[in-house]
């Protein structure tokens, strides 16, 4: 690899990264290195046509006024393949969001080892939600009520999705007005693979009208039993204090890595890192301790409610390995890279697979069961220590870390905004009313290798909070903000006077750390919310917000843009094209065509200058529309005026 440091500064924003890219022998093959030596397909990619291979006459590569084999069109395939990638998305999501009301329905009956329900008030609102009567049952009884209700939305085959009922009146009506009420959400990924099998939906606004009723099974469906049961089981999260990025691998600790996405092993292995058997043991080998840090969304749902450090996002997993500090990786599902399999090799690392959904090749499997967490949480941990006098590299771990607070649900903006006995939304939607905040901004999603690790989600954090944006993140994104160290509330010095008066007044920073991908589902209902307290129109499409996924690669990705624009917010996505980019037809109907019907569109915006330009112009305008674009000056009201009112 070439050593010249403005080089590596392509790569990444994040100085850990590029103090490790560095240093790391020529030959070492890393996503960085393979973004230069394998350039991304023209064809594959949809910016020069797109390519189908949905039959076996195929693959066809179809470009404007070309056909495949069978006829289809550019439109059809570009069509078909977003949706594809959407159901993708939505799955991985959904299939999440049913583990866990499975192991919610475990715990209930007392066989998952060493779990029980921490958020009982959170249980009966899910149960209520799901229309559970709750009557003098026992908390197990209505765990146990509430997981069968929710397993049953993914095989329900008719009806509505309880959990839409949340979503503003208006909102719902758009839905039905449209069909695209979700009915059940395996249903809804069944049916849009059925249709986009050869020769079936060839209509492309149809195709994607039932990719939205995907992606709405996913965000007011999977992701949101997800999100709900993680906060029931292991806590809704609270403000806390962290620190992020690789410095915080100890080198004298035993290293363990949790990365995925899935929170249940994870949030055991956390726990018993105090444990004092094991931290004996780890003495015992010469360790001073024992040091859980995590990647991925894995470490956001850990970070949440336990504090642990997120040592990086995904571009950061390869780098940890390369530290020579991490004694085993533990991955359960999703982003991650089968090259760990590799890397681990050349180092001390194990890399441990936990979950059955996911094995790869050189890593070591040891399977989680809802029955064996704390048996097999303690046994991975001592394959850690054992590991500990392994080390065979010399530890390179880069000196940077960054001080943070994560820990926002939407129970607790409720909170921190009222107070105790007031919790209400009202200060913030009064705060945006006022122009005090002028929006808000969901900055959301992953890393992408083909553009710099970590620049643009810095870039539009600091420009939007400069211009008295809020802004909200989940995932890689939040963890981009963490590395680069302005999700403090001293970070509120960056922000724009109004934004900072209100960050000041409350304590919270100006950008909120929500969680994980999952957790996309707290700001579809911190959306709804605001509406519901009133004064900002009857809709979410009628909010001065937005969402932005700069750096965009996974298809869950797609899913959350889809489901945020049928639920009536300006999406735009950055970096990588989106696969529709060579059909003029499909962009119409995703932008034009979905901001009449929902009131909020998917966009791709290759100039990172424009993109937030036009987000601020979507705001702006919903701010016209609500006629809350003047400023209105503070005004400190005495006693006597506070009686008038
Ligand atoms: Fe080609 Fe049509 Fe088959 Fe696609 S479905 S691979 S366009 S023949
Ligand atoms: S981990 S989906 S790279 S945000 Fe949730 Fe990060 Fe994207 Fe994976």
């Amino acid at each position: 690899m070439n050593k010249d440091i403005e080089k590596i500064a392509d790569l990444s924003s994040d100085e850990a990264v590029c103090n490790l890219l560095e240093n790391i022998e020529d030959e070492q093959s890393t996503v960085f290195t393979r973004s230069k030596s394998l350039k991304p397909c023209p064809i594959g990619s949809s910016v020069s046509g797109v390519c189908c291979k949905n039959c076996g006459m195929g693959p066809c590569r179809v470009r404007e006024n070309t056909e495949g084999l069978c006829g289809a069109t550019l439109g059809t395939i570009s069509a078909r393949n977003l949706a594809r990638h959407i159901a993708a998305g939505a799955s991985a999501h959904s299939d999440h969001g049913r583990d866990m009301a499975h192991l919610l329905a475990l715990t209930a009956e007392g066989k998952a080892e060493g779990l029980k329900i921490k958020d009982e008030l959170k249980l009966f609102r899910f149960a209520k939600n799901l229309g559970v009567n709750t009557g003098d049952k026992s908390v197990n009884e209505i765990a146990k009520e509430a997981a069968e209700k929710a397993m049953a939305l993914f095989g329900q085959q008719t009806g509505a999705l309880d959990l839409i009922k949340l979503a503003p009146k208006k909102r719902q009506e758009i839905w039905e007005k449209y069909k695209v009420v979700p009915r059940g959400i395996d249903r809804e990924v069944v049916e849009m693979m059925h249709r986009t099998h050869m020769g079936v939906d060839q209509d492309p606004e149809n195709i994607l009208n039932q990719a939205i009723r995907t992606a709405l099974s996913d965000g007011w469906g999977g992701s949101m039993v997800g999100t709900e049961i993680t906060d029931i089981l292991f806590n809704t999260p609270v403000p806390l204090a962290a620190k992020a990025n690789l410095g915080m691998l100890q080198a004298s600790e035993v290293n363990i890595v949790i990365h995925g996405h899935e929170p249940t092993l994870s949030e055991i292995i956390a726990e018993l890192a105090d444990d004092k058997e094991l931290v004996d043991y780890a003495k015992a080998k010469g360790a001073n301790g024992i040091n859980v840090v995590g990647i991925c969304c894995t470490a956001n749902e850990v970070l949440m409610r336990q504090g642990i450090a997120p040592i990086g996002n995904f571009l950061s997993q390869e780098m940890a390995i390369m530290t020579g500090a991490v004694e085993l990786m533990v991955v359960d599902i999703q982003c991650i890279m089968q090259s760990l399999g590799e890397l681990t090799k050349r180092y001390h690392t194990k890399l441990v697979t936990s979950s059955p959904k996911c094995k790869i090749p050189g890593a070591i499997h040891m399977e989680f069961q809802e029955v064996n967490g704390v048996t097999l949480a303690k046994e991975i941990i001592k394959v850690a220590i054992d590991n500990y006098t392994n080390r065979k590299h010399k530890v390179c771990i880069p000196d940077v870390k960054s001080d943070m607070v994560a820990g926002f649900s939407h129970e607790y903006i409720r909170y921190m905004l009222g107070g105790r006995f007031r919790e209400s939304f009202r200060p913030l939607n009064d705060g945006i009313i006022d122009g005090r905040i002028q929006g808000i901004v969901a900055v959301v999603g992953c890393n992408n290798a083909r553009i710099t690790h970590d620049k643009y989600h810095n870039f539009l954090v600091k420009e939007l909070i400069k211009k008295d944006y809020l802004v909200v993140q989940t995932g890689c994104g939040a963890l981009a903000t963490a590395k680069c160290g302005i999700m403090t509330p001293e970070a509120m010095e960056y922000a724009g006077e109004g934004l900072r008066s209100i960050c000041e007044a409350v304590g919270i920073p100006p950008v909120l750390h929500l969680g994980s991908c999952v957790d996309n589902s707290r700001i579809l209902t911190i959306a709804s919310e605001i509406v519901r307290e009133g004064g900002l129109g009857d809709d979410i499409s009628d909010l001065p917000a937005a969402g932005i996924a700069p750096e965009w690669m996974s298809e869950k990705a797609l899913s959350i843009g889809t489901y945020f624009a049928a639920s009536g917010v300006y999406v735009a996505f950055g970096g990588q094209p989106i696969p529709v980019e060579s059909s003029e037809e499909v962009k119409n109907i995703i932008t034009n065509g979905w901001q009449q019907k929902f009131g909020g569109q998917l966009e791709y915006i290759s100039d990172i200058d424009q993109l937030l330009d036009k987000v601020i112009n979507v705001i702006q305008e919903k701010r016209k529309a609500l006629k809350i674009d003047i400023k209105k000056e503070r005004v400190l009201m005495d006693m006597e005026a506070r009686r008038a009112l």
